[in-house]
């Protein structure tokens, strides 16, 4: 094992950073791993993260290296093992979807180029700021140089609570539950499927099937409507959790990441789409490309197929 990382977070000022940090640095994503950190945000956003670094100073860590802040990803994806994207143009009211994804996708290829002249050329990626999937596909667009599996989007969150809304449904606790599988895009097109989970081994039912797809498909529109603020702690948990498996494998469940198709499912290849994935250990994983579906299955799997080639067209049209 590696016994330093050099890992770098964009929108290292916003929230969800805030709170992944401090579970970066204490070990629970890399465990006893030095972590050199990389901290890149905006040029307005300056002064905040010189804030941010005062904290993780205060905190004390004994695993934390080296720190660099900065705007330029040029100068802070240099030596990178693993870049998390968390930061992103927010959807600003009145502001069309069309013009969210064609900003995103503009911030996602000047950081694509910028790996691909400085990024070291096993540089792993996750991508969480939205649209996530086809952020993902932009980035490995222009970062050719970068084995096509190093990139990876975040469906995790949407995994966990599928999961937690099982459990609840059930009555069972959590570690009884296999096999959980969403498909497809970070959206409310996605499919969170149970057509292959376990509880203690066997296959079950829910109650309402259509009700849990509709709930997870809209929780962080839930989360948001409560808290009058969008899911922070538990999308920074998630991201632990796919750096965490991604990185040391997983060999009791199938995981969800959404990783760029070449085809499997019939989906079309190229896009990012959240498969069931078998993560091998040193972030090495298999896309399970033979599972049985369901036409119910089939058919959601290209509702969100979809989706993702109209986001891709347009965020091509850039
Ligand atoms: P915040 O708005 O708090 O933080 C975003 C940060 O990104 C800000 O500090 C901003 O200055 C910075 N930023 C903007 N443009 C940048 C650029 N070009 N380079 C570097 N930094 C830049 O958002 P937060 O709540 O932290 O959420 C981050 C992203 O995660 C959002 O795009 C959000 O939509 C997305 N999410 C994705 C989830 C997923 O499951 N895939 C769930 C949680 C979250 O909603």
């Amino acid at each position: 094992v590696q016994q330093t990382l050099t890992v770098c977070v964009t929108g290292a000022a916003g929230q969800i950073a805030y709170s992944f940090i401090p579970l970066l640095l204490s070990g629970q994503v890399f465990g006893q791993v030095k972590i050199n950190l990389r901290l890149l945000d905006i040029p307005k956003m300056e002064t905040a993260l010189k804030g941010v670094v005062m904290e993780i100073e205060d905190c004390a860590y004994p695993l934390i290296g080296d720190i660099q802040t900065g705007s330029n990803p040029k100068e802070l994806f240099k030596n990178c093992d693993l870049i998390v994207f968390l930061g992103g143009f927010p959807r600003l009211p009145g502001m069309e979807r069309k013009d969210l994804l064609q900003k995103n996708a503009n911030i996602f290829k000047e950081q694509g180029e910028a790996l691909q002249e400085v990024g070291k050329d096993d540089v792993k990626c996750v991508v969480v700021a939205n649209p996530a999937n086809t952020n993902c596909l932009i980035l490995s667009r222009y970062a050719t140089k970068i084995p096509r599996q190093n990139f990876t989007c975040l469906t995790r969150l949407d995994q966990n609570r599928a999961y937690a809304q099982v459990a609840l449904a059930l009555n069972k606790p959590l570690n009884s539950l296999k096999n959980i599988i969403i498909w497809g895009n970070h959206s409310t097109t996605q499919y969170p499927s149970i057509e292959h989970a376990t509880a203690d081994g066997q296959s079950f039912v829910l109650p309402d099937q259509g009700q849990f797809i509709e709930r997870i498909q809209k929780r962080g529109a839930e989360v948001l409507n409560a808290r009058g603020n969008s899911s922070v702690f538990s999308a920074a948990n998630a991201v632990k959790d796919h750096i965490k498996d991604w990185f040391n494998g997983r060999e009791d469940t199938l995981l969800s990441l959404g990783v760029l198709s070449n085809g499997e499912y019939g989906v079309q290849s190229g896009l990012c789409f959240s498969y069931p994935i078998r993560c091998l250990g040193a972030f090495k994983y298999e896309i399970v490309g033979n599972l049985e579906l369901s036409d119910f299955s089939k058919q959601k799997l290209k509702v969100t197929e979809e989706e993702l080639i109209q986001e891709q067209g347009l965020a091509e049209s850039i």
